[in-house]
């Protein structure tokens, strides 16, 4: 074994899948796990995410859910269709994920894109975690998005800023723009980064749908010791500072419809 400084976050000599993955995933953000499932799951998965997402648009309402830029996004899936469970689920995944994260994960979101267009809502340069103006130094919380269809250049693949993950300030659009790597992956693979990695959906210009199923999993960071909000039903005229302070802004929600009605009824009142 070769000698080396410092006390590593990777193992010094990689010896199986998981600890190469593992080191992608810490020095560059970002690693693809292939075959994760069949041609046939995923003609299944395609057909059952389109019907979920006639659904939801259906109950929700496309004006409204423009009104929010949240077309074309399908909202938790796995709650109206346990079929979708496999893949948050995935063994394969699950044993990545808990050795990266050093904890047991636990799911943070689940959702589907139907990238169909090339001005999608994905298409912005982001970070996965809303709010967060923290870098952590060794991976909080990882994202797994899988390709339901094969990611293209043409039809929209992932576009990922390689080492991003450990950048602060963050580089220009310009920059991104011109450093910018189109994860080609495979349908069936899944691609999965630290969700710091700064990102975006690539535009979509073939005509034809790019779908994408994608789980941010987490250490149970930063979560109340108790539930306090029950006192809030006592306090009739508690202000929007107390209602944060007593977690009622940023609760968990029942499901996509709660949350996108929460959105809406946010920016209706900003
Ligand atoms: O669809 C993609 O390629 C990226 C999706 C994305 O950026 C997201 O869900 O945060």
């Amino acid at each position: 074994m070769r000698n080396q400084y410092g006390a590593p976050l990777i193992s010094p000599e990689p010896s199986s899948w998981i600890e190469e993955a593992a080191e992608e995933i810490c020095v560059q953000g970002y690693t693809v796990v292939h075959d994760m499932f069949t041609a046939d799951t995923l003609e299944e998965a395609r057909m059952r995410l389109d019907a979920l997402y006639e659904k939801q648009a259906l109950a929700f309402g496309e004006k409204r859910l423009k009104e929010i830029g949240d077309e074309l996004t399908v909202r938790a899936p796995l709650l109206e269709d346990d079929f979708f469970l496999r893949f948050a689920a995935h063994e394969r995944l699950l044993t990545l994920v808990e050795h990266v994260l050093a904890a047991p994960p636990v799911l943070y979101l689940q959702n589907g894109i139907l990238n169909n267009v090339p001005d999608h809502p994905q298409t912005r340069w982001h970070r996965d975690l809303p709010y967060q103006r923290w870098m952590p130094n060794r991976p909080a919380t990882l994202n797994a998005l899988y390709a339901l269809d094969d990611f293209r250049a043409d039809n929209g693949a992932t576009l990922i800023l390689p080492h991003s993950h450990r950048l602060d300030p963050l580089p220009s659009w310009r920059y991104c723009e011109k450093h910018a790597f189109a994860a080609l992956v495979p349908a069936g693979s899944v691609l999965v980064f630290d969700s710091w990695l700064w990102h975006r959906a690539g535009d979509n210009a073939s005509g034809a749908p790019r779908r994408a199923l994608n789980h941010i999993y987490a250490t149970p960071v930063f979560q109340p010791f108790y539930d306090f909000r029950p006192l809030l039903e006592r306090l009739p005229h508690a202000d929007a500072r107390l209602h944060t302070l007593l977690g009622k802004t940023y609760q968990t929600h029942a499901d996509g419809t709660a949350w996108r009605e929460a959105r809406y009824h946010r920016l209706q009142t900003q």
